[in-house]
């Protein structure tokens, strides 16, 4: 990894086996290659947020893409829940496709979450007692896979928590959409957020329709949320398939996630050590 005082990095959202936009995103972020190595000028460097495989065509290429620069010190990465499967499923003993076995070892040396010294960086959320609880875990370590893999248990909780959200039931009689038209049972929230009080439309970070005003979440059901404080450092993560038209910067969490597959736009953040983010600083393929 690089070294992690770096404040000058650039962040990348979920890339799903895009490789044609990946490669047109660096560019527009001013990494040359001279053949072997691709780095920046100014010595930027890159940081992923998760979700390298799955759904676009070449996850192999971004696999050995993003490996290639890891290893070479020129970035840094966490897990995503797509790769989080892929493990659970290589420790349980499931089936894993041919084309992702040889990159295995690697995905099981990244972290889950990544403090830096002025950012963070999850998949999905930064809920702090999940990531107290999981922070002297690895996923290399196979008992730890197993103990996630047990329903409803601590580590399965938290790692779920931070990799695929935090989400709350939508009561049977309500019928939400979301941004595909697929009927939800469950939205994910604005995790950082006080949602008290708030009805179900106000809570939902990927946005669903109808939008009905005045159905509320029961207090129970928020009783997970862990609010993020504005003094805290600003937070990336990805995930959350943002249509345009959502923010992706919200007070200190920026979500880079903007749906490759189906908006054919991957999307940036040019991080340079500042406190508050600021959507002057993200950056598209589009
Ligand atoms: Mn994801």
């Amino acid at each position: 990894m690089f070294k992690i005082s770096n404040k000058n990095i650039d962040l990348i959202g979920d890339i799903h086996g895009h490789h044609t936009q990946l490669i047109k995103l660096l560019q527009k972020l001013g990494y040359t290659t001279d053949g072997s190595i691709i780095a920046h000028p100014q010595d930027r460097k890159l940081a992923f947020v998760g979700d390298f495989i799955n759904r676009g065509p070449y996850s192999e290429k971004v696999l050995e893409l993003v490996k290639s620069l890891c290893e070479q010190g020129q970035a840094t990465a966490v897990l995503g829940n797509h790769e989080f499967r892929l493990i659970q499923n290589a420790v349980s003993g499931k089936p894993v496709p041919n084309e992702f076995a040889p990159f295995l070892q690697w995905l099981r040396s990244l972290p889950l979450f990544l403090e830096l010294d002025s950012l963070r960086i999850v998949h999905a959320a930064w809920h702090f007692s999940s990531i107290a609880l999981l922070k002297e875990n690895v996923v290399s370590d196979d008992s730890f896979i197993k103990e996630t893999l047990i329903k409803k248990s601590p580590y399965s909780k938290a790692t779920q928590h931070i990799l695929s959200g935090i989400k709350v039931n939508i009561p049977k009689d309500l019928v939400l959409f979301d941004r595909f038209g697929i009927r939800r049972s469950k939205g994910r929230l604005k995790w950082w957020m006080n949602l008290k009080e708030k009805p179900f439309s106000e809570c939902f970070f990927s946005p669903m329709t109808p939008v009905v005003p005045d159905r509320f979440p029961g207090e129970i059901e928020l009783f997970e949320l862990e609010p993020y404080p504005e003094h805290e450092k600003p937070v990336f993560i990805g995930h959350y398939c943002l249509p345009p038209n959502i923010p992706k910067v919200s007070g200190q969490v920026v979500c880079i996630d903007g749906c490759v597959t189906c908006d054919h736009t991957l999307w940036g953040y040019q991080y340079n050590g500042e406190r508050i983010p600021n959507v002057s600083k993200l950056i598209e393929t589009s």
